[in-house]
């Protein structure tokens, strides 16, 4: 027996060149569609694999008139067989039971049993390449504007959906495209993504408000536990103070974590920074009076889970108490869309006025946070993108972003 592989855009096409290759006695052994996660991306261009087998000895069994029509009738035998028995006659009319068992069918021949099997094979092949039809069809109907699309523009339009962009945004990414680009350019995939990316960029507000100059600035960062909210308020202290010139206070609320405290009490001394600790909203403005002449002061706050009411009530009266410039709501760049979407919504009662995108450097797709942003409207101020205090840490970048959030692939801001 020889058995080979062939490749081709549809099962018929590679079992034609089987059959030119391995003679019309070949039977598909198996068949298969190569594209897996590809098939969104090359509509249209699937590649099916066949496994040909052929007998060395010629038989002179029917599998050499193998075509269609007996896929059919095997088929339909194959529907006959499966089919509901008739229905029940009434009891008086049954015909008396047979004494004599019923014949048994007359055994068939193996080489017809193989042509068989080969039929179903290539039934089953027929029937996922229609799945594939019936799955494309589907799509196109969802997405109706589809059909008038260039290549470069579906293939960049489903490149958005990998990238877990929500579909609205997606179609209104491509539609600005479609509509700025010019008709010849937009089969140029180059030139869609290039104007896919800045589409990307120019739809959310990036930049970290400018400094203040005559008053002090009072900064509070909320959020979630863990997501390096006292991590990122050491590197806006030290570049505050470092590399900006400024005189920096510190406020720690987070007295409910053991060792919180010490964690930024620990970093304020090693870059001779004055820190206070408060127990009650109600101490924040005496905290603060002590921090008068200081030009900016951050304030740092106990993470609170998105679900936990009464704590995000007592956490917003800490935030009031402040009377806060901004209130920065830090979301880790590894957060799921779903729970994005719960923590913006639970925290929105701290109004916060910033975005800071943190552990970028830990994500692997980016999509869920352009959707935040653009769900929310509030501005992104900074992404931190590692452990270091105070390297890792970047004012937003509309740019950086949108490649990050295109590519999928985390890039160093
Ligand atoms: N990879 C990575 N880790 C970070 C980043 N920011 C903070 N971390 C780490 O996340 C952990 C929690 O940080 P912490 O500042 O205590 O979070 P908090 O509970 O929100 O105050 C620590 O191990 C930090 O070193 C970041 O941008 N990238
Ligand atoms: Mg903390």
């Amino acid at each position: 027996m020889r058995i080979k592989k062939f490749t081709a855009g549809s099962v018929k096409e590679a079992t034609e060149q089987m059959k030119q290759e391995l003679g019309p006695e070949a039977i598909v052994l198996h068949s298969r569609r190569l594209t897996g996660a590809a098939v969104l991306k090359s509509f249209g261009r699937d590649q099916f694999e066949i496994t040909g087998a052929v007998d060395d000895v010629t038989e002179p069994a029917p599998v050499s008139t193998y075509s269609r029509r007996d896929v059919r009738r095997t088929f339909e035998a194959a529907m006959t067989a499966a089919a509901p028995p008739m229905p029940a006659l009434p009891a008086a009319e049954l015909p008396e039971p047979e004494q004599e068992a019923a014949p048994a069918p007359p055994r068939r021949r193996a080489s017809s049993s193989l042509a068989e099997v080969s039929d179903m094979v290539q039934l089953k092949a027929d029937m996922e390449e229609m799945k594939q039809t019936m799955q494309q069809l589907t799509h196109q109907l969802r997405h109706k504007h589809f059909g008038d699309l260039p290549e470069a523009l579906k293939e960049v339009y489903l490149a958005l959906l990998q990238q877990d962009i929500e579909e609205k945004y997606a179609v209104s990414i491509t539609n600005t495209v479609m509509k700025k680009l010019p008709p010849q350019q937009q089969r140029s995939r180059t030139a869609v993504e290039q104007l896919v990316v800045q589409t990307i960029a120019g739809g959310v507000t990036m930049g970290a408000a400018p400094a203040a100059n005559r008053k002090r600035k009072v900064v509070v960062l909320v959020g979630p536990t863990g997501v390096g909210k006292t991590t990122t308020i050491a590197k806006l202290a030290a570049v505050e103070k470092l590399a900006n010139g400024r005189s920096v206070g510190l406020i720690s609320c987070d007295t409910y974590r053991i060792g919180a405290i010490e964690q930024l009490k620990t970093f304020a001394v090693i870059a001779d920074i004055p820190m206070q600790v408060v127990y009650r909203a109600a101490d924040i403005p005496g905290a603060l009076k002590k921090f008068q002449k200081h030009d900016i002061v951050f304030i740092d706050t106990v993470g609170r889970g998105q679900k936990a009411k009464k704590e995000l009530q007592e956490l917003r009266k800490m935030v009031d108490a402040a009377k806060a410039d901004e209130v920065h709501l830090v979301l880790s760049a590894q957060t799921n869309m779903a729970t994005l979407s719960a923590i913006t919504d639970s925290f929105s009662i701290m109004s916060p006025t910033h975005l800071i995108f943190s552990k970028m450097d830990e994500a692997a797709i980016f999509g869920p946070l352009y959707n935040i942003a653009q769900k929310t409207r509030i501005p992104v101020s900074f992404f931190t993108t590692g452990q270091a205090v105070p390297d890792d840490i970047s004012v937003s970048d509309g740019m950086t972003f949108a490649r990050m959030v295109y590519q999928g692939t985390y890039a160093h801001a």
